[in-house]
């Protein structure tokens, strides 16, 4: 251990620690804009870039980064004298003049952590004389990536390339020309981007944020020819209300179905009933290749592999085009959804598709990617029409000015809107496999499930596995969240290291709940455990826990799907990939 004193407060460290550990240990405040830690996602960002962090160390002459300076025994630090301020201030100064002043319509205002230091440091004005690097701005279906305001921290940097293992941006030219930015300088969308808006997530600043599209959704509400209806994704409700001000940890579902009811949509939906719906066909997919498997069919492609994450999906697409054939050629939640709203619930309204409007409240950037890929569309008309993050939803709520905090609990709508506890887990990393085995389990042994709480798999670990009993049956399962963590696992299953009869994988690190739309958690892993917990019990509350016990679903399927994989089941709920 390694005895430091700063500030005149001691403490002890191992041997390797830094300079910064240490002073939040002390729950000394040390500025930083490119540090970020993230020990869920062994995310450590150590690219000492900022310069924001430096202090003064006893004996040296130069002020000391404390994100990157090991501490040495007996080190005596001060963090806070006039030296280390003017440093910082200049460092701001010079980071300012090369920063654009639009905070007033900046996507990151009032979240900004330049803007905090700024605030912090009362600077009114920059005394650096500086010119302004200009760069073009590049919008995809997810992200708008505006390098004007990068300040070169190398978050997104070490998030793209070390935690997703995606290789998209990096930073290229020299001094004042240097830019985070796809090979080539290509756009996002022409890139192996997989939406998955972990870069967002991390960004100090507004330089990488999400596509908003709020006022789309607002134009559809002011539409009176429009019938608007809205699905809400499992994990946002464990994270709406910190959009709005509220503490983390608790379920905000009620007051969530409130408020959209509030915002004047129609029919007030939820993406949990299709995540009930996709169990019936991912499950019953899976039990059909296992049996084939089992007779000795060698044509039958094993594991099978969860496909609701539009992010794993194009990271598959992108970077394991060989094994298109694997995952299950079930539609995510967030697409079936759409496709029955469009068909069923369409001809229960007595209304043709064209007159609805299907809007989605995501915890996820990939999701606006997903509906807009042409494969879910009919004749042009898209299944799902706009897609909106957590933190969209959030600024909508504020911008028609709705008290969240003091609105009461309501229901959704049925049929719709009606869910077992099966689907708000599907937010957590784990949570798919729990549901499929539930009702796997069932379908294939007719026995009742002795506990259905399959915990194994449910830490926020980045990398599970678990041996199974189905029956007479072991099943060997994997999961993944994160996608550096999802090509770990498939690596394992390509060199025949490990064999996995089925596996789930989510592209952000802990699931949905630590979605790239998701409110900012700022580097506080907390939440993601208090998010996690909140869909754990909202699981426990519910008066039905297996997919297969939804009666709105066993309706569904008696009064329009027949059975499924039915043919009617697979033209509206199965889908194909691309290389
Ligand atoms: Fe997810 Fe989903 S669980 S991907 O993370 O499967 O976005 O929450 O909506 O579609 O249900 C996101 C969350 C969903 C889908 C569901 C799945
Ligand atoms: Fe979107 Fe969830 Fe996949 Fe992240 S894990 S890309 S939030 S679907």
């Amino acid at each position: 251990m390694m005895n430091i004193t700063i500030d005149g407060k001691a403490t002890q460290v191992p041997a390797g620690s830094k300079i910064l550990d240490a002073a939040q240990k002390l729950d000394i405040n040390v500025p930083t804009l490119c540090y970020l830690n993230l020990d869920v996602m062994k995310y450590n960002n150590m690219a000492a870039s900022c310069r924001v962090c430096v202090v003064e160390v006893e004996g040296r002459r130069n002020l000391a980064p404390a994100c990157a300076t090991p501490v040495m025994d007996g080190m005596v630090v001060k963090t806070n004298t006039l030296r280390v301020l003017l440093a910082r201030k200049t460092v701001l100064e010079l980071l300012l003049s090369d920063h654009p002043k639009d905070c007033l319509v900046c996507a990151k205002s009032g979240d900004c952590e330049l803007q905090d230091l700024a605030e912090a440091f009362g600077i009114r004005e920059i005394s650096v004389p500086g010119a302004m690097s200009t760069y073009r701005q590049d919008v995809s279906a997810s992200i708008i990536r505006d390098m004007d305001k990068c300040v070169m921290c190398r978050r997104c940097e070490t998030m793209c390339n070390d935690i997703q293992s995606c290789g998209v941006l990096s930073g290229v030219n020299r001094g004042f020309d240097a830019v985070v930015a796809p090979a080539f300088e290509m756009n996002l969308e022409d890139s192996v981007c997989t939406n998955c808006g972990q870069c967002t997530q991390v960004c100090p600043v507004g330089a990488l944020v999400e596509h908003d599209h709020t006022w789309k959704v607002i134009d559809a509400l002011a539409d009176p020819e429009k019938v608007t209806v809205v699905q809400v994704a499992p994990a946002v409700r464990a994270a709406l209300g910190e959009a709005c001000g509220m503490e983390p940890g608790q379920s905000f579902t009620g007051k969530m179905a409130a408020s959209l009811r509030m915002l004047g949509f129609d029919h007030v939906f939820d993406t949990d009933f299709a995540a009930d719906l996709t169990i019936m066909e991912e499950g019953s997919e899976f039990l059909d290749r296992l049996q084939k498997f089992l007779d000795g069919d060698k044509n039958v492609k094993m594991p099978i592999m969860t496909s609701c994450c539009p992010g794993w999906v194009k990271f598959f697409e992108h970077q394991f085009p060989d094994m298109l054939d694997v995952p299950s050629t079930a539609k995510s939640p967030q697409q079936m959804f759409g496709a029955i709203a469009k068909s069923y619930y369409a001809e229960v309204l007595g209304i043709p598709r064209e007159k609805m409007v299907v809007v989605s409240v995501m915890p996820c950037l990939a999701k606006k990617y997903e509906a807009a890929r042409p494969e879910f569309a009919v004749d042009g008309n898209p299944d799902v029409d706009i897609v909106i993050s957590s933190r969209e939803l959030g600024r909508l709520i504020k911008t028609m000015n709705i008290d969240f905090a003091q609105l009461p609990e309501e229901d959704f709508d049925n049929p719709l809107g009606y869910s077992t506890g099966a689907a708000p887990i599907f937010g957590n990393s784990g949570g798919v496999m729990e549901a499929a085995l539930r009702t796997a389990y069932e379908l294939a042994t007719g026995e009742t499930l002795p506990a259905v709480e399959f915990e194994a798999v449910r830490t926020l670990t980045g990398v599970k596995t678990a041996d199974i009993q189905v029956g007479p049956h072991t099943l060997k399962v994997g999961v993944a969240s994160g996608l550096g963590n999802a090509r770990e696992l498939l690596e394992m299953v390509q060199k025949g290291e490990e064999q996995f009869h089925v596996i789930e994988i989510m592209a952000c690190p802990g699931g949905c709940i630590g979605g790239g739309g998701q409110p900012y958690h700022h580097g506080d892993m907390e939440i993601l455990k208090k998010r996690n917990a909140v869909l754990y019990a909202e699981d426990a509350g519910k008066p039905e826990r297996k997919s297969h016990e939804n009666p709105y679903i066993v309706e569904l399927y008696e009064k329009f799907l027949g059975k499924p994989l039915s043919e009617k089941a697979h033209h509206l709920l199965h889908t194909h990939y691309f290389k």
